[in-house]
């Protein structure tokens, strides 16, 4: 006997679900830790996205959550710092599977992004192979074309206003809402978001421009209720929080329930310092 087996990659499960009308869903990193990313992998999500626009992840810390979601058997993505044609090229030659790409607001943007993605003729790419290569039957160059997820973010209001023709570009294969960023566009608090606001129909208005050019809208939810509710509406791409945010979360709540008043504590856990 010899070796415990390779993992081999076949579909990205993740082009194929938002293709066929399926949901997919994942997390996002956020602590920059390769042991956090393969916890996390292990858990089921179908996707895991190392953010490299909004943590401190280096390049070869973010090739490691790479390996690492990939072990533990969700589809390792990435959200690059921007519509950039050497990020894109260098973190898909590192091993992501599909990227998610920040501030698409018009069909050039939209255009950019596939560009950047696909090889010739299709795009701009340039042939460097990919760390994934040896995981995959067949060459890597006809696998990525086929396989590598074009995800792009709707987070404005000029977004919103584009958002069907966004949508209808060849090669975008889904967009997902951030809803932070669409906030602070339109100008409003977070009080001002929710049910019945101008916030939550812009977010359906995107939902229906995908559902009229048949492309999977997406968004990033906080809490898992939010996730069922979105799915039941149509909506494909989804996010809940982030490793950071289930680890404060949850150490929060366990925190809450210490008896710690009166409890004599050293400068760590006290104000005393300052
Ligand atoms: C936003 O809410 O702006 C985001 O980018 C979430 O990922
Ligand atoms: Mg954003």
């Amino acid at each position: 006997m010899r070796g415990i087996g390779k993992i081999k990659i076949d579909k990205n499960p993740v082009k194929y679900n938002l293709h066929h009308g399926l949901p997919a869903v994942g997390t996002w990193m956020s602590t920059c830790s390769p042991v956090s990313a393969e916890i996390m992998a292990n858990i089921g999500w179908d996707w895991v996205v190392v953010d490299v626009e909004h943590s401190p992840v280096g390049f070869e810390t973010m090739v490691n959550c790479f390996r690492a979601i990939q072990l533990g058997g969700a589809a390792p993505m990435a959200r690059v710092p921007w519509n950039d044609t050497i990020w894109i090229q260098r973190t898909l030659d590192a091993g992501a599977m599909g990227l998610v790409v920040p501030m698409v607001n018009n069909v050039e943007d939209a255009k950019h992004a596939v560009s950047n993605m696909k090889y010739a003729t299709v795009g701009q790419r340039s042939f460097g192979g990919s760390r994934i290569s040896s995981y995959i039957e067949g060459d890597y160059y006809t696998w990525a074309q086929e396989n590598i997820a074009v995800i792009v973010m709707i987070e404005t209001a000029e977004a919103v206003e584009n958002a069907e023709e966004i949508l209808a570009v060849e090669g975008v294969d889904g967009c997902f809402i951030g809803p932070n960023d669409l906030m602070l566009s339109m100008g409003l608090t977070r009080e001002q978001t929710g049910p019945g606001s101008p916030h939550e129909a812009a977010i359906m208005r995107v939902l229906e421009a995908g559902k009229k050019v048949g492309t999977a809208v997406g968004k990033h939810c906080w809490d898992p209720a939010e996730v069922n509710r979105r799915i039941e509406q149509g909506f494909q791409f989804l996010a809940l929080n982030s490793d950071a945010a289930f680890m404060t979360r949850e150490a929060r709540a366990q925190f809450s329930q210490l008896k710690l008043d009166g409890v004599p504590r050293g400068a760590g856990g006290s104000k005393s310092l300052y």
